[in-house]
């Protein structure tokens, strides 16, 4: 019976690795254990609902601190943003350099910082990734304190997993203070979504030949339907 059942549970384990977008796994997302991947491309903080007189917080250290996310595509690109409006409706700072995540699995920065005079406030920390399927979402709500914690727990880097900093539009633009509650100047998530995956099929590149592919035969299938 043991051994058919640890069966199932690592099957049921790689399936759900194989098939998750990314999970933000530190600061501890919004959504905990339950994420709905159906909700992920829904900005800002994809099935999590942002409400700082509501949400859970963690502590945060303004003078570093560590986000961890858990990959589960071979590639995407990361931005770690933070809000103190409370329904993180915008005023998007940047906290860290986007990077490139390369290789399925954890990844954790160790020393991510915040602005000092967050101290005493609390905010939302959000995480937009570039993935190969589109733009994705996730967010934790932190009460930024100060100093750094200097040995996170559950903070590792998986063994096949590298990172090196990297540029991105569709991420770039997504901080900034421009947009205010209720106004609509950016991008929406949709938008940069289908834009981003094109881009990124288009400039072909090492990882995804099946996906292209799979896109051109789709496209190839949307022709025929037109006619
Ligand atoms: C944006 O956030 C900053 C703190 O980083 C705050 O001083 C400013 O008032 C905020 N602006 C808006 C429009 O909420
Ligand atoms: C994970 O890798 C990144 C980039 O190489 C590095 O900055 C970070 O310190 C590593 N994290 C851990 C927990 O070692
Ligand atoms: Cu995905």
């Amino acid at each position: 019976m043991a051994p058919i059942r640890s069966l199932v549970a690592a099957t049921l384990l790689f399936l759900s690795a194989a098939n998750a977008h990314f999970e933000l796994n530190q600061p501890p997302s919004l959504e905990g254990d339950k994420m709905n991947e159906d909700l992920e491309a829904t900005g800002p903080c994809g099935g999590g609902v942002a409400d700082l007189s509501k949400n859970t917080a963690t502590d945060f250290h303004v003078d570093g601190d560590a986000v961890g996310v858990l990959l589960g595509h071979p590639q995407a690109k990361f931005l770690i943003r933070a809000t103190l409006d409370t329904k993180a409706a915008g005023n998007w700072t940047q906290l860290y350099p986007i990077f490139l995540q390369s290789g399925r699995g954890n990844f954790c920065e160790p020393a991510v910082t915040a602005p000092k005079e967050w101290v005493g406030k609390k905010g939302i920390i959000g995480i937009a990734c570039a993935a190969p399927d589109g733009m994705l979402f996730q967010c934790a709500a932190v009460n930024f304190v100060s100093g750094s914690n200097t040995s996170p727990q559950s903070c590792t880097n998986g063994s096949s997993v590298s990172a090196s900093f990297d540029t991105d539009p569709s991420l770039t633009a997504l901080v900034g203070d421009a947009s205010t509650p209720g106004s609509s100047t950016a991008p929406s998530p949709s938008e940069s979504t289908s834009g981003n995956a094109a881009a990124s099929l288009l400039a072909g590149g090492s990882g995804m030949p099946v996906g292209s592919m799979a896109v051109t035969a789709a496209m190839l299938l949307l022709g025929a339907a037109l006619f």
